[in-house]
C-alpha cells in the first residue's frame, strides 16, 4: 500500500490537486476537512462540536481526526493506497499516523508540500468564499487564525518528515495544471 500526504497551508491547493493525484495512482482520497464538513452538514454531535472550532479557524482535537482516519483505512481495502489531504496537521497526529501504519506493517510513502505565500492564501480563500460560502472562508480574522495555526502547529511536521527523508516541496503558484504537473514530476 502507498500512503501519500499532500501538505500545505490552507488554500495551497491540496484539495484542488487531490482528485487528479488519486486518479492517476489509484488512491483513495481522504480529506479530513471534507469528512468534518460532512459531519457538520448532517448535524451530528461531532459535527456540531467541530463547527464551533472550524468556524473560528481552530483545529479540531487530534483524537477526533485520528479516529476518522482509522475508520477510513478500515473501510477502503480495495485500493492501491491512500492520499491524505489535510492530515496530519499536528506533530501528535503525525506520530499517531506512524503508530497506526506501524500496526499494519506499513509506513508513509512520501509527503508533497505545496508552497505559497500567506498573501496568496488570503486571495484564494477570499475568492472561494464568493463561490462556496464556507463559514471559515468568509472572515479575514478567521483566515488569519488558520494561517497562524498552520505556522504554529502544522509547519513543525516538516522537520519530522524531512528527517525521515520523505519530504518534497513543490511551488504552489501558477495554474492548477502547472502545479499538478510539478506534483506528478515529484511522485514519478
Ligand atoms: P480543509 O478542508 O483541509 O481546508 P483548507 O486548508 O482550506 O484546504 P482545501 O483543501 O479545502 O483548499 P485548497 O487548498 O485546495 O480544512 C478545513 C478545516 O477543518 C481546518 O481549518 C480545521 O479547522 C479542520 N481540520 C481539517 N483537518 C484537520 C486535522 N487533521 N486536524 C484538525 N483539524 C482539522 O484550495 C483553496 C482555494 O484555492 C480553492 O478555492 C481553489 O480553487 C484555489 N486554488 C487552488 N489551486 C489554485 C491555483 N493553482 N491557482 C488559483 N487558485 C487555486
Amino acid at each position: 500500500m502507498k500512503y501519500y500526504i499532500i501538505f500545505g497551508p490552507p488554500g495551497a491547493g491540496k484539495g484542488t490537486q487531490a482528485s487528479a493525484i488519486s486518479q492517476k495512482y489509484n488512491l483513495k482520497h481522504i480529506s479530513t476537512g471534507e469528512l468534518l464538513r460532512k459531519e457538520m452538514a448532517e448535524g451530528t454531535e461531532l459535527g456540531k462540536k467541530a463547527s464551533e472550532l472550524i468556524d473560528a479557524g481552530c483545529l479540531v482535537p487530534d483524537e477526533v481526526v485520528e479516529g476518522m482516519i482509522e475508520a477510513e483505512f478500515a473501510r477502503n481495502r480495495d485500493v492501491d493506497g491512500f492520499l491524505l489531504d489535510g492530515y496530519p496537521r499536528t506533530l501528535a497526529q503525525a506520530e499517531s499516523l506512524e503508530q497506526l501504519l506501524g500496526k499494519r506493517q506499513e509506513c508513509v510513502t512520501a509527503v508533497v508540500s505545496l508552497i505559497i505565500p500567506d498573501g496568496t492564501i488570503y486571495e484564494r480563500i477570499r475568492h472561494r468564499a464568493g463561490i462556496e460560502g464556507r463559514e471559515d472562508d468568509c472572515k479575514d480574522e478567521v483566515i488569519a487564525n488558520r494561517i497562524a495555526t498552520y505556522h504554529k502547529k502544522t509547519e513543525p511536521i516538516i522537520s519530522f518528515y524531512k528527517a525521515a527523508g520523505k519530504y518534497s516541496e513543490v511551488d504552489g503558484l501558477g495554474t492548477v495544471e502547472e502545479v499538478r504537473e510539478r506534483i506528478f514530476g515529484v511522485l514519478g
